[in-house]
């Protein structure tokens, strides 16, 4: 049976509610990790408010952390997510809908969107009066009220409700904070071969992106562009990565086409090589001076006999520099 798909970033406490309820009942998920700001249709259609996390089970597709929650609840009732006494659970309830609700307006959109979203996702500025004013008035009252909540002493483990349940699991959530990016890069599953389907389809298509093969085989010939060049002058630094830059770019291009620049790296390799017009010139003309290089042929007609060689050794590294960085850039996904 296929596991549990939830769609979402860690970043999201309402992400991290719903990850530690399906961990404390030892139930099998994958993560399909996405920014909801660049979410395309297809994201729009799982969820129609475009807000994360999204379950994913089967035919069964669910939106709202309390409602995913629930959902597992049902599922697998044991451990139970809330405590047993009709009273409590009313009040683990609304202690889960204070932290969705209240702290989610305090601690994200006052906050962390004024902080970091709105600089880092839309570039502009976010509103300091805001942050300001609710660092000295909405942060204090709701640490005062969950203060007042807080059990007297650690006799019941700590927990609201001598047991960990789903208020204390939805207050929690909300102080990963900052630390949470740091925590979402190490503990991040190494991505699969396959990608989860709705990742790959709710990419970013506000904010261009670059492949990394190929930044990685431009930035590469620019580099062995730049070392050739370095043994004469600078013009010829600039000429040599210029050109070899460019004409990874037109290779890059073509592996774009075909075979994909997600393509297994025998394939996307080869092409990357000899679909680069600098490299089928250099061959072409190595085979013209074949009689040189050989040495059966030497005089004036062979003194740029070498260019062709040379050039050829040039192409090679940035298709396996490209290559490199695609295969870190996986790991570190
Ligand atoms: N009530 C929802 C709130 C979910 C929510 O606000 N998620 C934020 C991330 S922390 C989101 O997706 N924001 C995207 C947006 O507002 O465009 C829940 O409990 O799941």
């Amino acid at each position: 049976m296929k596991p549990i798909l939830i769609v979402g970033s860690y970043l999201s406490p309402y992400v991290r509610k719903v990850l530690v309820c399906l961990e404390l009942k030892g139930m099998d998920y994958e993560v399909d990790h996405i920014v909801p700001f660049f979410g395309d249709d297809r994201f729009s259609k799982l969820s129609p408010l475009r807000r994360i996390p999204v379950l994913v089970d089967g035919d069964l597709v669910l939106t709202d952390s309390t409602a995913i929650c629930e959902y597992i609840e049902d599922k697998q009732p044991a451990p139970a997510l809330l405590p047993a006494d009709i009273r409590d659970r009313a009040r683990a309830r609304w202690l889960e809908e204070f932290a969705d609700t209240r702290m989610g307006d305090v601690f994200i959109w006052r906050l962390f969107n004024q902080i970091a979203i709105r600089p880092s996702v839309w570039g502009e500025k976010g509103d300091r009066e805001l942050v300001d004013r609710n660092l000295k008035e909405d942060v204090p009252m709701v640490l005062d009220y969950l203060e007042s909540e807080a059990p007297a002493d650690d006799s019941r483990g700590g927990f609201r409700f001598g047991a960990l349940s789903i208020a204390d699991i939805a207050v929690a959530c909300f102080f990963r904070g900052r630390r949470s990016g740091n925590w979402a890069r190490r503990s991040a599953p190494r991505p699969t071969r396959r990608r989860p389907p709705v990742a790959a389809s709710c990419r970013s298509r506000a904010v261009p992106h670059i492949h990394p093969f190929v930044w990685g085989h431009v930035i590469g010939a620019l580099i062995v562009g730049a070392a050739s060049g370095s043994s004469l002058d600078m013009k010829a630094v600039l000429t040599f990565s210029g050109l070899l830059a460019a004409n990874a770019a037109i290779g890059s291009l073509v592996c774009w086409w075909r075979p994909g620049l997600d393509a297994a790296a025998w394939k996307l390799w080869p092409m990357a090589t000899f679909a680069n017009p600098m490299m089928l010139a250099a061959i072409a003309f190595s085979i013209d001076q074949y009689d040189c290089l050989t040495g059966r042929a030497s005089g004036w007609n062979c003194m740029l006999s070498d260019v062709g060689p040379l050039t050829v050794a040039a192409c090679l590294p940035s298709p396996l520099i490209g290559l490199a960085v695609r295969w870190l850039k996986r790991r570190s996904a």
